[in-house]
């Protein structure tokens, strides 16, 4: 018995070039599936990413990446989650082609892969989440709610154990991807870039005129220029706070520092409540991108 078995259980363990493997694949599927919203699933892969890192609790030790308990209903049904089975539908194919990794292994990597082949900083990448049963699925309400202000963003970061410099460094995500009415109720894109990596996001909230959206739905802001661009609240509130807006005018200056400061704060978000092995020091791993 040449056992596959064993080679996806217990006995077959994976390297650097293994994981390597997965990132190119994840990378392919990106370029070969470009008729989804803006020409890219990148965005919505990191959304992925982030919300299933973005519900631990420091106190607790619960939620975080370690589980991807977003597939079963509770969680995955849960109002903040809404659209993100695109993502996880996007990912199927390729944990069924590499059985051996997690899905919660697999979701932070296509959230690494998305952020580096849309031409973000390296993030470098470590392995080691299990996945659990649909008991550590996490109470609604962990994730941030957009119509808040800025006290209600400390305290859904603080509670994950990130401070103010790093709330600004992680929004700035918002340079990619959009809002969409049939998800969260809210409508459009944050720059006009949104499958690229940029600090647009806190140069556009700095120089641009932004006003109330006369329309329906939920309040959001439009630029006053094109009126095609949008910021949620909570967007507006890092620079009606002065402690967050001086860290939105560095990124808006320096391109490389928020690169450095995102990449930094990214792999501590997934990294959150994850129990790597101490004793095998394992370095993290720089995947080569496919440009
Ligand atoms: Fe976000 N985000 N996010 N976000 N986010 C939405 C889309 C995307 C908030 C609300 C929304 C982060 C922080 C916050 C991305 C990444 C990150 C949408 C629209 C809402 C609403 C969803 C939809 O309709 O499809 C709020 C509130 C916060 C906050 O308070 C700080 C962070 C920290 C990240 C990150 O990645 C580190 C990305 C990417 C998207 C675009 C998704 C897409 O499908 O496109």
């Amino acid at each position: 018995l040449s056992g596959s078995a064993s080679e996806t259980k217990g006995l077959f363990t994976p390297k650097f070039e293994d994981y390597q493997k997965v990132y190119n694949e994840i990378a392919e599927r990106l370029e070969e599936k470009d008729d989804y919203d803006d020409g890219s699933y990148g965005p919505v892969l990191v959304r992925l990413a982030w919300h299933a890192s973005g519900t631990y609790d420091k106190e607790t030790g619960t939620g975080g990446s370690n589980g991807a308990t977003m597939r079963f209903s509770p969680e995955g049904d849960h109002g903040a989650n809404a659209g993100l089975q695109a993502a996880r539908d996007f990912m199927e194919p390729i944990k069924q082609k590499f059985p051996w990794i997690t899905y919660s292994d697999l979701w932070i990597l296509g959230g690494v892969a998305a952020i580096q082949e849309m031409q973000g900083p390296a993030i470098p990448y470590r392995p080691g989440r299990q996945d659990k049963d649909m008991a550590a699925c996490t109470p609604d309400g962990r994730l941030p709610d957009a119509t808040k202000n800025q006290s209600h963003l400390r305290d859904i970061f603080y509670r994950m154990g990130f401070n103010d410099q790093e709330i600004v460094a992680l929004s700035g995500a918002h340079a990619l991807g959009r809002c969409h009415t049939d998800r969260s109720g809210f409508s459009g894109p944050w720059t006009f870039s949104p499958t690229v990596v940029t600090n647009e996001y806190y140069k556009l909230l700095l120089n641009e005129k932004w006003n109330w959206k006369k329309w329906n739905g939920p309040k959001q802001l439009e630029d006053k220029t094109t009126k095609t661009l949008m910021m949620l609240p909570t967007d507006m509130a890092l620079i009606q706070d002065k402690a967050f807006k001086q860290w939105v005018d560095k990124y808006a200056k320096d391109e490389s520092l928020f690169f450095k400061d995102f990449s930094n704060v990214i792999v501590k978000l997934f990294e959150l409540g994850v129990p790597f092995e101490e004793t095998t020091q394992q370095a993290p791993m720089v995947f080569k991108t496919t440009a």
